[in-house]
């Protein structure tokens, strides 16, 4: 017990493990390795999930450059992500909206267990969502919220050829008709669920398929199987104790919690078979239309859920040490790596094993009903002193485990086969997850390993109390890994994952097609540009082109009404977005990409007349791109108009014939 609160106060104090040398830990050549010469493309996106900023970022590798930051579940005001009318139904959820999350996971799409570079899904481990972003775009498509579920972090973890996205809720909950319980019920009442989301083949749509219910314990991490292991799915699970309160002791009492193997190809044929139950729940389902380039939110009602019991064959425990977190299978599928946050060894468990101790019924009793297999049945070996608190591990695809460890601040890379530890280099410091290209696919492309740091420290100019995150990147082309670069990085960092540039940017979308925009409020051309009122709406069909808005003089708000800038970009050229703003605005700009039309409210709350301009540099009259738009009070006459250029003097015909004659709107 003395030493059990000895390692769990070392593993909660960050100062632990400072390795020395931290300056000098640098080869020759690092620099070289990083390089990537202005002008030249770096050889992978690296996908960095945000943490409790609630964002993912795209970086390059090897350079660490930062190409782009993706609002997922949060808002973005650069972007107008959240801010405009078309994307708020985005973060809507049955908590009504939410526009925060915590993103701790990142699984890009595969077919046969390989990066098809089509989807990156990422999870929202608070109000539990998963989201799919178009790696076309590089933005958020779809957003589904998890029922029946209480802190998301067991996911997103992707099937073998893309058929579902799965995901497992980290907190047990009370479920069914009285959620009204006393805590202390945890063991009688709180169950848990993991879930399987179905995706379209074509659009990548998700929907969700069924839930199975499992035993109160709280769920960590999982992979799927592949290559012998397909059709199997492997969750982490610690507070096998079913502790309700102080589970830094209380869920560590056991020398093993376990890791769940699903069969969820048995799993779908019960679904299908009409095994499960129909519960009522209540999740939203957001969906981002790119003809309307508007979203919609849907509120769904019902879930089909599984009950091992009923399902026979289907969900078994392995028994791991202890507090496992990381739960990983090798680029073969046999081998499944638990990392037990407290444990001394890293058990890896073997596929073919876990089928024999299954048809052998070599159980070790039941947990709540489900089979336990035998410990000693299912394990392949355990490597033996590998260092402190290891959380993660992923592969490269020669036979080698690279296995993170948060303790003592490492990098482990060791053989999957014979177990011997070959290698160890410091990360700077406390490392969480890391990250091989393609290292959780069956085809890992090696080359690099980079870690994802908690703790910077010293490594940085300081910043005030607050100090970046970062990562660092490993060559790992040799025998020994070799530091080569430190980046920083936005929010937390927890999972990434990083494929090959050549598979995504031949795919990355570079307009929308004006012609293709079904946006109710799109005004397709200059000429169709007007200003309407209904009710106490006044909706300003605008359209931007270097360099004027039209209109940019709009004249007959009153006060009360409720401005709808609703802005089409007519640019149909590869990066050229056009920004609105207008002063006084309580939510962001927009900002609009070729093709697109996007919608600014703004209520004035004085009379006055108001300055609107682009926020995006985009052409050397860029700053000549602005207007006006006049707002009198409730009880005025003034009447509602709109031009552009009609104040100009008759003698500048060319201004005159880009923009409509002065219009008096329609009421
Ligand atoms: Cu280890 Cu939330 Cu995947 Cu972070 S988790 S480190
Ligand atoms: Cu348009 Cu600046």
């Amino acid at each position: 017990m003395l030493a059990l609160v000895v390692l769990t106060a070392s593993f909660l104090s960050f100062q632990g493990c400072k390795p020395k040398g931290a300056q000098s830990a640098v080869s020759g050549d690092a620099a070289a390795k990083a390089y990537v010469a202005p002008g030249k493309y770096d050889e992978f996106y690296n996908f960095v999930s945000g943490g409790f900023s609630g964002q993912m970022s795209v970086y390059g590798l090897p350079s660490g450059r930062l190409f782009r930051v993706i609002p997922v579940f949060s808002v973005d005001p650069e972007k107008g992500w959240g801010y405009s009318e078309e994307t708020k139904p985005m973060l809507n959820t049955s908590h009504g909206f939410v526009p925060w999350d915590d993103l701790h996971h990142i699984a890009l799409s595969v077919t046969k267990s390989e990066h098809d570079g089509r989807w990156a899904f990422g999870n929202a481990n608070n109000t539990p969502r998963i989201a799919r972003i178009d790696m076309k775009t590089f933005r958020t498509a779809e957003i589904i919220e998890i029922p029946n579920s209480a802190g998301n972090h067991s996911s997103p973890f992707i099937t073998e050829n893309s058929e579902y996205v799965v995901a497992g809720t980290r907190f047990s909950v009370p479920m069914g008709d009285n959620l009204d319980v006393p805590i202390n019920t945890y063991k009688d009442n709180f169950k848990g669920t993991v879930s399987f989301i179905g995706i379209d083949k074509t659009s990548g749509e998700m929907n969700l398929s069924f839930q199975i219910a499992t035993p109160g314990i709280n769920f960590d991490l999982a992979r799927a199987g592949k290559g012998k292991s397909a059709g199997w799915f492997f969750f982490s699970c610690y507070n096998s104790e079913k502790a309700n309160t102080l589970l830094e002791v209380n869920a560590s009492q056991k020398d093993k919690d376990f890791i769940m193997a699903v069969n969820w190809k048995k799993a779908e044929e019960y679904a299908k078979a009409g095994k499960g139950v129909k519960k009522q729940v209540k999740y939203a389902h957001n969906k981002y239309n790119e003809s309307t380039h508007s979203a919609t939110s849907e509120i769904k009602n019902e879930v089909l859920v599984l009950d091992p019991k009923d399902c026979p064959d289907m969900v078994y425990f392995m028994p791991c040490p202890k507090s496992p977190h990381g739960c990983d299978t090798d680029p073969t599928g046999e081998y499944i790596v638990g990392s037990g946050k407290l444990a001394a060894v890293i058990p890896v468990f073997s596929f073919a094993k876990i089928e024999a101790a299954i048809a052998a019924k070599n159980y070790d009793g039941e947990y709540d009903g489900i089979p336990v297999l035998k410990y000693e049945a299912v394990l392949h070996g355990e490597v033996q002193k590998p260092g402190l608190g290891p959380l993660h591990t992923e592969f490269d695809g020669n036979g080698n485990a690279y296995t993170s460890f948060f303790v003592s601040s490492e990098i482990v890379k060791w053989n999957i086969k014979d177990l011997k530890v070959l290698d160890r280099v410091n990360t700077y410091y406390s490392i969480g997850h890391l990250c091989v290209p393609g290292g959780p696919t069956s085809k890992p492309h090696g080359k690099y390993v980079i870690a994802y740091n908690k703790i910077t420290k010293d490594r940085y100019l300081p910043t005030g109390p607050e100090l970046t995150q970062s990562a660092q990147l490993f060559d790992i082309s040799g025998d020994k890994m070799k530091l080569v670069l430190d980046f920083p990085t936005i929010g937390e960092p927890h999972y990434a994952e990083a494929i090959p540039a050549s598979m995504i940017m031949k795919n990355s979308q570079k307009i929308f097609k004006l012609e293709e925009n079904k946006h109710p409020y799109a005004a397709l051309g200059d000429n169709n540009a007007k200003v309407e009122r209904k009710g106490n709406e006044i909706h300003v069909y605008m359209t931007s082109i270097r360099s004027h808005f039209t209109p940019d003089n709009i004249e007959g708000v009153k006060l009360g009404e409720t401005v709808y800038f609703h802005v089409t970009n007519l640019e149909q050229d590869w990066d050229v977005p056009h920004g609105f703003a207008v002063k006084g605005a309580a939510n962001a700009e927009l900002l609009i990409m070729p093709g697109e039309t996007q919608t600014l409210a703004w209520k004035p709350e004085k009379a006055g007349v108001y300055p609107m301009y682009c926020t995006d540099f985009c052409s050397a009259l860029h700053q000549e791109m602005q207007g006006y738009i006049r707002v009198s009070p409730a009880g005025s006459n003034v009447p509602l108009t709109f031009s552009t250029g009609t104040n100009l003097p008759a003698a500048k015909p060319a201004a005159a014939t880009t923009a409509p004659a002065e219009k008096t709107a329609t009421k």
